[in-house]
């Protein structure tokens, strides 16, 4: 059974030792977005704050929901799932395609849901009744969205969007956000641009964990990611009409926020303390998000990360999710012959790395102009492609394979523009306004037609020695005298 609401994954992550309670008083501004940091950047639990300054008993802050782990680096989305913690990244990529097959539209409950426990309207609005914390020290205001969706659709498609963009608060009935150029939320707005109207959208906080999790994710093609969540989940999400405009949200979701997007208006947002491990988007005219509703569960909870240098929650959610999508559509749908997909949580997610079956000479360039014409492998600034022997979910051999493999001349290709995200600092301050970026090939295959016996057979225990006297070493090891 999936988990009906955030409050129950909470218990999950409690008896899993994935959670820490803070029950002892701390200060939303710059106080817990350090200590979220610091969780993130020593692969802690995540946190559970009980009491903030200013603000009543029940209001209560989760941070680090699903940062890297230091029991199970995925701990905390494979419980989402349902897996157990210690699941691979292999394991969940392949699972997270299984279930991605069938997918499994929404169910909508009647008004109110939990998440209509308490309802603002008009002159009660006020997002700072929650503890939206002051995160980074660069920051250019209170963060009320870092781990959340919004959700919009489309003028004149049937395209739900469910996507998580960095939300600022002006003041008690306004947000900012950062869109990137190329989002679907980005085409939402641009369609009601065109047509002159205003878009509606609605914002859930602290929804069942499957949610937020999808909501960072670049589907491919224009899918309703909560179809998706339904698959995932294996169950329906439960939907609720939303109170002041035409949409539904999650119906256990811990805060929701209705209003709607004037296509002209804008107004000074960021900057922000960025998943690329800088400070990035510095402070310029964005979208403006106008709140006509706030509704909460009571005693409700604000989830948040902390979000800076790798890894946190951006390099762990986005990697699985991304890959899959990729390797989806280029071995499942297109056929290239690729093994797997993935993307180093360690790299902000610009380096991706591929191994793959190489039929012909031709292959690896087109293989990787197909990965960077996906949607989520247009973030694969740095893509490495190499054999199937190599393990490219280990670090190590990917450093390995990148060095021995790829000629520091031959086998680079250089290709100069395409999008990338706007938050690199590499651009230049000109393509950073207009995300022209550029992407490298590092092709660490060996020619298709090199004849096998002239692929350097590779030195390591378990591929030179005999499988005998493998089995023998290991079987003698602590005879030897060996503690591990
Ligand atoms: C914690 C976190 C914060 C994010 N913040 C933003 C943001 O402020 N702006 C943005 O464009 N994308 C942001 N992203 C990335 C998007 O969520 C991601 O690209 C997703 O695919 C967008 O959904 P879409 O593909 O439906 O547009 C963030 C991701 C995470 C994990
Ligand atoms: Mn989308």
């Amino acid at each position: 059974m999936p988990f009906a609401d955030l409050r129950e994954w909470i218990s999950a992550l409690e008896k899993a030792g994935e959670l820490q309670r803070v029950s002892t008083e701390v200060d939303w501004r710059l106080e817990v977005g350090a200590i979220v940091r610091r969780v993130c950047e020593t692969n802690g639990p995540a946190v559970l704050f009980e009491k903030l300054k200013d603000y009543p008993k029940g209001f209560r802050i989760l941070g680090a929901p699903m940062a890297r782990s230091r029991n199970h680096p995925h701990a905390r989305l494979a419980i989402a799932l349902g897996f157990p913690p210690d699941t691979g990244v292999r394991e969940l990529t392949e699972s997270y395609l299984a279930r991605r097959k069938n997918s499994i539209p929404p169910r909508v409950i009647d008004f109110p849901g939990p998440c209509q426990e308490n309802i603002l309207t008009g002159d009660a609005v006020d997002l700072l009744k929650f503890p939206v914390p002051l995160i980074h020290g660069g920051d250019g205001g209170r963060y009320i969205g870092t781990w959340h969706t919004i959700i919009t659709r489309h003028p004149e498609k049937p395209w739900v969007n469910y996507g998580m963009y960095r939300l600022m608060v002006h003041d008690k009935k306004r947000m900012g956000a950062f869109l990137g150029p190329i989002q679907d939320i980005r085409r939402h707005l641009a369609a009601y641009q065109r047509l002159g109207r205003q878009m509606e959208f609605a914002v859930a906080i602290g929804a069942e964990p499957v949610t937020a999790a999808l909501s960072c994710v670049s589907l491919q093609g224009e899918r309703s990611e909560v179809d998706v969540i339904g698959g995932l989940r294996r169950e329906p999400l439960e939907l609720v009409r939303c109170k002041t405009v035409d949409l539904e949200v999650p119906a256990t979701a811990e805060i929701v926020i209705e209003g709607f997007v004037n296509p002209d208006e804008s107004e000074d947002e960021g900057p922000f303390g960025e998943y690329t491990g800088y400070v990035a988007g510095g402070r310029q005219p964005r979208p403006v998000f106008n709140v006509t509703a706030v509704t909460h569960r009571n005693d409700p909870i604000l989830t948040m990360t902390s979000i800076g240098i790798p890894v946190d929650e951006d390099h762990v959610v986005m990697p699985i999710a991304n890959a899959a999508e990729v390797l989806e559509e280029l071995r499942d749908h297109k056929g290239y012959p690729v093994n797997f997909v993935h993307i180093l949580p360690e790299s902000a997610n610009h380096f991706w790395a591929v191994s793959t079956k190489v039929p012909d000479n031709t292959y690896a360039r087109r293989l990787a102009m197909a990965i960077w014409g996906t949607k989520a492998g247009r973030y694969a600034n740095y893509l490495l492609l190499v054999n199937e022997d190599v393990d490219i979910t280990d670090l190590k051999s990917v450093v390995w394979a990148m060095a021995t493999r790829v000629h520091p001349v031959r086998d680079v290709w250089q290709v100069p523009h395409g999008y990338t995200s706007v938050l690199i600092p590499f651009l230049s301050a000109e393509e950073r306004k207009s995300g022209d970026g550029a992407y490298m090939l590092l092709d660490g295959t060996w020619p298709a037609d090199l004849p096998a016996s002239e692929i350097p057979k590779v030195s390591s225990f378990a591929r030179l020695w005999p499988e005998e006297i493998q089995s023998r070493v290991l079987a003698r090891w602590n005879e030897y005298g060996f503690k591990a």
